[in-house]
């Protein structure tokens, strides 16, 4: 009698064990490691109340769950994604933090918080924040200016990823140069790293921006828009993560942009792919891609599809190198009409209005096979001199289709 008792009881201790690790595994929010005071939460778990052996079941009787990412309820009309992200939070949590909840996460133990901040002035410290004008989805119609500063979610955190859902304000009114690409709106990210972020306005929906917002725990980032008239289109939400020094995705130093799928579109800022749009002014940053394995170049070619997918002025033929000095530009270093990384790169500057073929009126791919793998785009802030007269179609700006190529 007491040996059987004694394993049956046993076996309940087996059962419970088995059930409490499956149940873990089932899904990612739960964690079996301790709690890091900011960045997980821990919860009685109210069921299973021990009747016999209260000490058997006390050993369940705590969840703890990561505050990771979650997909919220809330749905997002252009942009990155269906979905608008939240943190799991608790319910109490997430509203003791200024956030609302938005459909279940960690099995139903926490909700998907979403944070959403609109008025200027407002300080963001929760990661994954969504930044929108105020009356959103409305426009914004005013011309006061608006600022908010991003403070760090934690301290260990180095760079900001915004990617805009949304983005249109005021662009040059013109597409050719005649005001070198003058932003009659601007958007600008402030921080004190030093990294330089360019100045940007017009339609940007779809594109992102990194920034390096420093590695000191009180650093700190600042967004500000400026408006130079009323406006009946102005509109934006940008979701701001916070990504860890340590994170593999942060991006490598210097670039701005990256991207690690296979293939991607990379467009300077404000390049609609219709033929009306026009190139930034004192645009200076880095797109960079990272090659997955078994990959070793990256082949680029003006976007299929588009028309005049690469005007930087009013000259007739593509242009490299020497013959870009003082021009708007395209830098690949190492580039070669040919993917073999033992042909010595051919040119590196692109300019004009036809791209990886000089003195032609033809484009051709050109190939990246050393790192680093980055298109640097730089433009100035004057009309660019040219041959032809001022065509609405010149001064477009860049749109490049890349594509890994296998090793
Ligand atoms: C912010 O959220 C993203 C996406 O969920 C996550 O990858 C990142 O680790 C989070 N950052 C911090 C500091 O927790
Ligand atoms: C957050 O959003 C991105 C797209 O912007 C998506 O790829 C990612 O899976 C989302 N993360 C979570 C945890 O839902
Ligand atoms: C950015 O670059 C890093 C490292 O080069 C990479 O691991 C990461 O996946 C990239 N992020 C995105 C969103 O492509
Ligand atoms: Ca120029």
């Amino acid at each position: 009698m007491q040996i059987s008792q004694c394993s049956l009881l046993f076996i309940l201790i087996v059962i419970l064990a088995l059930g409490g690790r499956t149940s873990s595994k089932k899904t990612d929010d739960f964690s079996d490691e301790k709690p890091k005071s900011e960045n997980s939460t821990k919860i009685k778990n109210g069921t299973g109340d021990g009747t016999r052996d209260g000490k058997i079941f006390s050993l369940f009787s705590i969840v703890t769950f990561k505050n990771t990412g979650c997909r919220s309820q809330s749905t997002l009309s252009s942009g990155q994604s269906a979905f608008r992200n939240g943190t799991c939070y608790t319910s109490s949590e997430c509203s003791n933090k200024g956030g609302s909840a938005s459909g279940n996460c960690a099995a139903g133990f926490g909700v998907c918080c979403l944070f959403i901040v609109s008025t200027s002035g407002q300080t963001i410290t929760q990661n994954c924040t969504y930044i929108r004008n105020p009356n959103f989805p409305g426009v914004y119609s005013s011309t006061s200016a608006i600022t908010y500063t991003i403070n760090k979610c934690t301290a260990d955190v180095c760079w900001l990823r915004l990617d805009f859902e949304s983005f249109s304000i005021l662009g040059p009114t013109v597409s050719t140069e005649t005001q070198g690409g003058l932003c009659p709106d601007s958007f600008k990210v402030t921080t004190n790293t030093g990294q330089p972020v360019p100045n940007i306005c017009g339609m940007n929906t779809g594109q992102h921006i990194y920034t390096d917002i420093g590695t000191q725990a009180g650093d700190s980032a600042t967004l500000s828009f400026t408006f130079s008239g009323t406006s009946t289109t102005r509109i934006w939400e940008i979701k701001v993560t916070q990504v860890e020094c340590s994170n593999p995705s942060r991006p490598p130093n210097g670039c701005l942009q990256n991207w690690s799928t296979l293939t991607g579109r990379i467009t300077t800022f404000n390049f609609l792919q219709t033929a009306s749009s026009s190139n930034l002014q004192n645009q200076d940053y880095s797109a960079c891609i990272r090659l997955q394995n078994g990959y070793c170049c990256v082949q680029y070619q003006v976007c299929q599809n588009v028309p005049n997918a690469f005007t930087l002025d009013t000259n007739a033929v593509g242009k490299v190198d020497s013959q870009c000095t003082s021009l708007d530009y395209v830098l690949i270093e190492g580039a070669n009409t040919i993917c073999n990384s033992k042909n010595p790169a051919l040119n590196s500057k692109f300019c004009g209005s036809y791209f990886g073929n000089p003195g032609t009126a033809i484009n051709q791919p050109v190939c990246d096979c050393t790192a680093p793998f980055m298109v640097h785009f730089r433009t100035d802030n004057i009309p660019d001199p040219g041959a032809a007269a001022p065509n609405t179609i010149y001064s477009r700006g860049v749109c490049l289709d890349y594509m890994q190529i296998p090793c």
